[in-house]
């Protein structure tokens, strides 16, 4: 890996258009550093600029957002402090999903709950992590059930067959980010968006993030095709979709999205204002704020 550090994120992101209701929460953003303070892994596939709570907070204004929730990136590693760091800064306005080692202490996992992780990440890109022990994730799931924690997972549309008897085995409620990253060229009758429909008519405890337009989309901004393909998924599952950002994109250094035109995305994928009031408001209280 390069030392060079990289920049994801628009520097002058647009105001939207389109005006989240009040309360709303951006429930997938990352925080980076500062490197100073919260150096990265050494095991980070990537080494980015810093983007701290403080830049996080005056984009999340500018977007008309009042909350966040942040989820441990991989660059640092199992070491949840940049993350806690966000939380503490936030007066109570962020939660956060973290990302542990399974060896982690009963002790450790209360003192994340008391630092506002409300959720455990596991991460299944081979080009973010080094390995992801299953049957150690379990045992994870199964420690956080008593704290009220659910699970985060990160994986991609064609491994999710093998998914299958893992995700089975989680207790709980499971949050698949970026909605296990479908092939959006196919349409929303395409047979990834299919197997991943059938995953959630099999569990209603399944719930997903519509996120990442800039990362999905075949196309260019605005990209049509993710609107048209997730529509119809928000309208169908509504009671469990949660929705974010993605800031500061980790990795799109070469496709960098504007987040004014991301949060217009919202009115295209949940076009009444009682689904923006679940997908922004209620369901992401549900899983953070309860
Ligand atoms: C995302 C996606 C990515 C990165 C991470 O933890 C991370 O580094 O999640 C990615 O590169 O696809 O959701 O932020």
């Amino acid at each position: 890996m390069s030392d060079a550090r990289i920049v994801s994120w628009h520097a002058n992101p647009s105001r939207p258009l389109y005006t989240p209701p009040p309360g709303a929460v951006d429930a997938h953003c990352h925080v980076f550093g500062p490197m100073a303070e919260f150096p990265f892994s050494a095991k980070a596939k990537y080494l980015p600029e810093d983007a701290g709570p403080d830049q996080l907070f005056a984009l999340r204004e500018h977007l008309g957002f009042a909350r966040n929730v942040i989820v441990q990136a991989s660059c640092h590693g199992t070491d949840n402090r940049a993350t806690l760091n966000g939380i503490a800064k936030s007066n109570g306005t962020c939660r956060g999903v973290a990302v542990v080692d399974p060896a982690i202490s009963d002790a450790d996992l209360e003192a994340l709950h008391a630092g506002g992780m409300r959720g455990v990440r596991f991460n299944f890109l081979k080009r973010l992590v080094d390995d992801a022990p299953k049957d150690k994730f379990i045992e994870v799931a199964r420690r956080i059930q008593p704290l009220g924690w659910h699970v985060v997972v990160y994986f991609e549309a064609d491994i999710l067959e093998e998914m299958k008897p893992f995700l089975d085995a989680l207790p709980g409620t499971i949050v698949i980010d970026h909605m296990g990253r479908p092939d959006m060229s196919q349409g929303p009758d395409g047979a990834e968006l299919k197997a991943f429909r059938r995953l959630l008519d099999a569990r209603e405890s399944i719930w997903f993030k519509p996120t990442c337009p800039d990362r999905l989309s075949s196309q260019a901004d605005p990209w049509d095709d993710f609107a048209a393909c997730v529509a119809p998924l928000v309208a169908d599952y509504s009671d469990r979709v949660i929705w974010g950002t993605d800031w500061p994109h980790p990795n799109m250094q070469d496709k960098i999205p504007n987040d004014g035109h991301v949060v217009d995305m919202i009115p295209r994928i949940a076009p009444t204002v009682e689904l923006q009031q679940k997908l922004l408001v209620t369901n992401p209280t549900r899983l953070y704020w309860a």
